[in-house]
């Protein structure tokens, strides 16, 4: 099938997880468009069947904002005429799914049918798509999407609770090829960045205040009283300032190493011994699984649908949002042996399986051949 995937480019979750279901769909065979503003990061356009297409924002004078969804939504046009796309997959509802309509009414005047898969990934419900200024515009997307899903069943309970929902939402979880897992990773060398004796912590994020940034430095305040360890920052944002002024006067500025964005997050994740996750809400928590792929233990708050993906007391523990003591205690708990680290390294691993590629793709694809053969007998 030829499909177009629209998604942001950046180092957020939804744009990995469209890049990766786009590149596993063009293994597959089918012919798969990237349409965004920016080619996504972990995008690599060196593959069969992978097109991407740049949409571009005209600037003019009386514009105080870009008008992106117009841009958007005539970009999706012209490539579906050029390339007969049959089906279109938006991640992040806000505006995606709105472009993706006006996309969709605008080819309807040309005869040409396109359904629409919408994927909602969590701030687009919980944080952003919520608010008074957008949620109208959000409600009648997801409404008027052929297929809605979400990526945990906790995003599905917080879209019906939030939203006037008319639309079925099937759950479909975020995913990781657990084949890239299975050997031992090459350049995985610990050494670079601790000493022998030190545990290493991690955290990932785009560092926005959803993250709870201070909770994380302030954990690893009490954890590095009590044990050698260092904590790696991973990622930028607007909490990284702050975090970072009060860990110098903490006086933790040789002990954690604040790396920036990256695309080589697994050669950091395959020497860490826990991951930090305390966030306000997570729909999902993609690092999370990350992590764990790479035999890493979660310490994660109990929001949103972490605890479908950190199994408390298995891949790691879950604690209330804020409760940096009981999260301190739990990765000592971790930490402090290193039988139970190993044992937290393997059933993280174990857990992680449960979300493999494998088992995920196989679910999209259903969904579109469903939402197609539909269009189809109209
Ligand atoms: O965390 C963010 O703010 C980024 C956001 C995104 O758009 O990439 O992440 C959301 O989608 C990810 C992929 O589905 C989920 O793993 C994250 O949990 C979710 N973030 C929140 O709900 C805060």
């Amino acid at each position: 099938m030829k499909l177009a995937i629209v998604c942001y480019p950046t180092f957020g979750g939804s744009g990995v997880v469209a890049t990766m279901l786009g590149t596993a769909l063009a293994e597959r065979g089918h012919e798969v468009h990237f349409v965004t503003y920016k080619q996504p990061v972990r995008l690599d356009l060196f593959s069969r069947n992978i097109f991407f297409h740049e949409v571009n924002v005209e600037e003019y004078p009386l514009f105080h904002y870009q008008p992106y969804e117009l841009a958007l939504s005539s970009k999706l046009v012209n490539v579906v005429q050029e390339y007969g796309i049959e089906l279109l997959h938006v991640h992040y509802a806000i505006p995606h799914a709105y472009a993706g309509y006006m996309a969709q009414q605008m080819l309807k005047d040309q005869g040409i049918t396109l359904p629409m898969v919408t994927t909602l990934h969590g701030t687009d419900i919980t944080l952003v798509g919520n608010h008074p200024v957008y949620k109208p515009a959000v409600t009648f997307s997801i409404n008027n999407s052929d297929v809605v899903t979400s990526v945990s069943a906790s995003l599905k309970r917080d879209t019906i609770e939030l939203f006037e929902i008319t639309k079925q939402i099937d759950v479909v979880p975020n995913f990781i090829d657990m084949s890239l897992y299975k050997t031992e990773f090459k350049d995985c060398d610990r050494t670079v960045m601790a000493f022998p004796q030190e545990r290493i912590i991690t955290h990932i994020s785009n560092m926005r205040p959803v993250k709870r940034l201070m909770d994380i430095v302030k954990i690893f305040e009490i954890v590095e009283k009590q044990i050698p360890a260092i904590l790696i920052m991973v990622g930028d944002g607007p909490e990284r300032f702050a975090a970072e002024e009060y860990a110098h006067k903490a006086g933790l500025k040789m002990k954690i190493k604040w790396v920036g964005n990256s695309t080589e997050i697994d050669r950091i994740l395959c020497f860490s011994d826990l991951f930090l996750l305390p966030s306000e809400k997570e729909s999902f928590g993609l690092a999370a699984l990350e992590a764990m792929a790479n035999h890493t233990p979660v310490i994660s708050t109990n929001t949103g649908g972490l605890p479908e993906v950190n199994e408390d007391g298995v891949s790691g523990y879950t604690s209330d949002v804020g409760n940096i003591e009981e999260m301190a205690a739990n990765a000592m708990k971790i930490l402090k042996d290193d039988q139970v680290l190993n044992d937290f390294k393997n059933a993280a691993f174990a857990k992680a399986q449960q979300y493999d590629i494998l088992k995920i793709i196989p679910q999209y694809e259903k969904l579109y051949n469903t939402v197609l053969a539909g269009t189809k007998s109209l």
